[in-house]
């Protein structure tokens, strides 16, 4: 396995010293926390696909918590399954970078040293098996974004995608997540090496059983054998992840790197507040988690809800009422007395879906995201949330909706967070920028644009090419409430849409 970055070619010792990198790691300002262990004793434990700055952010300053308590085999191999551009600039720093951890009035900067090595999924995929494959590895964790786990509306696998058919044809250079599971797990399987446990800690329901489903159902498309064997012996624990992490503009990388008083080519943003709930089933062995915050159960179950369908749910809704208000960041849209109404309501509606009887705080979670949206230091951007509506939605909104129904009662505010977004779709190209934000349906929702339909029709249309509601009663009464609010929308914008849920407000 690959243990360490390697050198940047080209890059000169002049330029490497002036780099955040183990060499001047040491030499930082005081005010840096630097959690103090020897980085060339640490050994790789943990393959991370989908190294992003929610990974920066969460997983991998746990596990360097771990690693400073003298956990030393829980390093980090990072694996990036499409874009070579964090391994570009965290390769000449050592894979160190600083995590800023910003509220209002404050910002207090971290060095995070868990993240040993990175690897390109596309430029080098035998050296991603080879990690995979390492018995060192006992644990993969994903947070590959909701479109990768490519799921059909029915919930299952999308064998059609041509990612997948091109993983089926060619199982020795998979691009997706699927195939460098089943594949490893297959090489494993085949030298005798124990499997790793597969921990997801992307925002899907159930989210270890539903990769679970979908990898053998993968794997049942190469063979029998191979979907028993991950079927019966891979664990797949669920996990809820927490912590609000907006992406990082230029004005961070200089003011960041200014502290330094070296260059952090990527540093990553986020809010005080951290949370992570895991199920509790490694049977590879996993760090004492639960050492350093991580609350370790039997069911996750009822946490993820509460928090996709609490904040995330309420982040969808201020992310597209945000956009069509003209607010750019959470803080504003959250500071406007008409959208905060709207999200209590929206709350209102939500919890009652929630499990009553495993001792959910949901007046106490509410009341920390009130607070956690009103950070202004974050300037987390609506445009960002509202990215990947498609794949959002059903699980922020969509099955909230359809529980309230079928327990008898409307859902009137989470249906129209359905209609905003198809409002905020349709803006594209005239209020908001063509590509403001984007959705893997994006072209099918531009073809729907050109047919100029009715609030009705173009619900309907919605519904069926996302899969929203399919085969649910309650789907026909879900597309008339989200055409009634969108026809509202389009004649008279949010104002229009708050006063029939009677909001009145100011927002345009
Ligand atoms: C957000 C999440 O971008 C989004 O869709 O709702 O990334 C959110 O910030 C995190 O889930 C918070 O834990």
């Amino acid at each position: 396995m690959l243990r360490r970055m390697p050198a940047t070619p080209g890059t000169s010792s002049t330029m490497t010293d002036r780099r955040l990198s183990n060499s001047t790691r040491q030499a930082l300002p005081a005010s840096v926390a630097v959690l103090g262990y020897d980085r060339n004793r640490v050994v790789p434990g943990i393959v991370h696909l989908g190294v992003g700055a929610f990974h920066r952010a969460h997983q991998a300053a746990y596990v360097d918590e771990c690693l400073a308590a003298g956990e030393m085999a829980w390093g980090i191999v990072g694996v990036s399954l499409r874009s070579a551009d964090t391994r570009d600039a965290l390769a000449p720093q050592d894979g160190l970078y600083t995590l800023a951890v910003r509220s209002s009035d404050s910002e207090s900067l971290r060095v995070v040293g868990s993240i040993l090595s990175m690897l390109v999924a596309p430029e080098n995929p035998d050296a991603v098996l080879a990690a995979l494959t390492d018995p060192g590895t006992a644990i993969v964790t994903l947070t590959i974004t909701e479109k990768a786990y490519l799921r059909a509306a029915g919930g299952g696998l999308d064998a059609a995608h041509p990612d997948i058919v091109h993983d089926l044809a060619n199982p020795q250079m998979p691009r997706t997540a699927h195939g460098f599971l089943a594949e490893s797990l297959a090489r494993r399987r085949a030298a005798g090496i124990q499997p790793f446990t597969v921990l997801c800690c992307d925002n899907l329901p159930a989210n270890g059983a539903t990769l679970h489903r979908l990898l053998v159902e993968f794997a049942a498309l190469r063979g029998t054998d191979l979907a028993r064997h991950i079927a019966d012996e891979v664990a797949f624990p669920s996990s809820m992840v927490d912590r609000i992490v907006p992406a990082t503009t230029d004005a961070d990388r200089s003011r960041i790197s200014g502290q330094l008083g070296v260059e952090d080519a990527w540093p990553v943003m986020t809010e005080p507040f951290c949370q992570w709930v895991v199920e509790d089933d490694f049977p590879a062995g996993r760090p004492a988690w639960e050492r350093f915050g991580v609350t370790m159960v039997g069911d996750v179950g009822p946490f993820e809800d509460m928090k996709l369908r609490l904040l995330n749910g309420s982040h969808s809704a201020i992310a597209y009422l945000g956009l069509l208000s003209g607010f750019e960041t959470v803080d504003r849209a959250f500071a406007d007395p008409a959208i905060r109404q709207f999200v209590d309501g929206l709350w209102a509606e939500a919890v009652t879906t929630l499990p009553k009887d495993v001792g959910l705080d949901t007046a106490d979670y509410t009341a920390q995201l009130a607070k956690r949206y009103s950070n202004t230091a974050l300037a987390h951007r609506t445009a960002q949330i509202a990215n990947d509506g498609s794949q959002k939605l059903p699980q922020r909104i969509v099955a909230s909706a359809m529980e309230r129904m079928s327990g008898g009662a409307p859902p009137a505010y989470l249906m129209l967070v359905v209609a905003a977004w198809i409002a905020a779709c349709e803006t594209r190209g005239e209020a908001l920028p063509e590509n403001h934000f984007t959705d893997p349906l994006d072209q099918a929702l531009a073809a729907l644009d050109t047919r100029h339909l009715s609030a009705g029709e173009a619900a309907a249309a919605v519904f069926d090419l996302t899969g929203f509601a399919k085969g649910g009663a309650e789907r026909l009464t879900l597309i008339d409430l989200a055409a009634a609010h969108l026809e509202r929308l389009r004649q008279g914008g949010v104002a229009a849409a708050f006063t029939a849920l009677g909001i009145e407000g100011d927002t345009p």
